[in-house]
């Protein structure tokens, strides 16, 4: 399959997080998406492909415009207000908290569309942000095109991102930008299978109420973990959308049984949607040895989880998101996709 890539990705640096207390060097970092493509090259997955551009409207149909405007802006007005180092809020929603109206300083825009404290934007970020949509937009383009299989490199991953916020290393979403895009290109229904180790928030509030996006999440459960306040079991949709969406959260310290039991269920409900398309939300920071995750599965399972994937027969794009054992991405994430094309 193609491997759609910009090395503009590297134009997004984060400066460090805070992690336990502590501030340590960035997990979400360039050195991921190079590994990856080296390790698909390596493989002869498929040949390299740059993204094509996109407007400004296509990001749009799914992110509200201020917030896309802030993404862009932010690093010059930080640096306007003579801040050293990358635009990151300091205070976030709470209850009883207005959100009926954006705040016009620079900090109190931050706070409005930023959730977390690990999301900054440098200097060049907004390039990298806008370059990653791409990928993924140029991924839907050839699906559309009649494409049996493409993989979007995207970095910065995406499925934090909702329509009026963003966090967890992601600021578009780029699955679900794609997503709509495929829909204005004519799929009639989509489903997004999204096997990150971290419930995809961002893309649930996106499609929540809607009928034409199926969306399976498998993920470690947000009574333990991040983003802790949404992707339980008992999000159904609401609206036009109850029923299309499905959460499958699974307890700290899950292996392969238990969570190839629940890709199972998950693929049932995909079968049982029969979509026009599959958009896989590709993270592998459910690796054992994931540096943020606590999830057990091994190389082999990666392999597997693309053979399952592959049953299913759809047109199916990739969309990468994330993975922090930096060393073994490459192997994690391109198991996938040769597992999908061996089956
Ligand atoms: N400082 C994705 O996998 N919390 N995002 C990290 C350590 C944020 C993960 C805790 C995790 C976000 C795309
Ligand atoms: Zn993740």
């Amino acid at each position: 399959m193609d491997i759609i890539f910009s090395p503009d990705h590297a134009l997004h640096e984060s400066p460090g997080e805070l992690n336990s207390g502590e501030w340590v060097p960035a997990f979400e970092k360039p050195e991921r998406a190079e590994l990856i493509l080296a390790r698909a090259l390596e493989m002869n997955l498929g040949k390299v492909v740059a993204p094509d551009s996109f407007p400004r409207g296509a990001i749009t149909r799914i992110h509200d415009p201020r917030m896309v405007d802030l993404l862009e802006s932010a690093a010059a007005e930080w640096a306007e207000l003579g801040r050293p180092g990358a635009a990151l809020p300091f205070t976030f929603f709470t209850r009883g908290m207005r959100r009926d109206r954006v705040p016009q300083g620079l900090e109190g825009r931050l706070a409005y569309f930023c959730f977390d404290a690990g999301t900054p934007v440098t200097a060049t970020s907004w390039q990298a942000i806008r370059s990653s949509a791409d990928v993924a937009l140029t991924g839907a383009r050839a699906i559309s095109g009649g494409a049996s299989s493409v993989f979007s490199l995207c970095r910065p991953p995406g499925h934090h991102a909702g329509s009026d916020h963003y966090g967890g290393y992601c600021f578009l979403n780029n699955a679900a930008i794609a997503v709509q895009s495929l829909l204005d290109s004519g799929a009639l229904r989509v489903a997004i299978l999204d096997v990150d180790y971290h419930h995809g928030n961002g893309s649930q509030q996106i499609f929540y109420e809607r009928d034409d996006v199926l969306l399976v999440n498998i993920h470690a459960t947000p009574d333990q973990e991040y983003p802790y306040l949404l992707g339980f079991a008992d999000e159904p949709g609401a609206g036009a959308g109850e029923g299309f969406n499905l959460n499958l959260p699974l307890p700290w310290g899950t292996e392969w049984p238990d969570w190839s039991a629940a890709l199972e269920t998950g693929c049932a409900r995909v079968a049982d949607y029969a979509p026009d398309v599959l958009v896989v939300s590709l993270g592998v920071d459910t690796y054992k040895h994931d540096p943020i995750s606590q999830f057990k599965l091994d190389h082999e399972h990666f392999t597997r989880m693309g053979a399952r994937i592959a049953k299913l027969g759809l047109p199916t794009l990739f969309v990468m998101e994330g993975g922090y054992a930096v060393a073994e991405i490459g192997i994690n994430a391109v198991n996938v996709l040769t597992g999908f094309e061996g089956a």
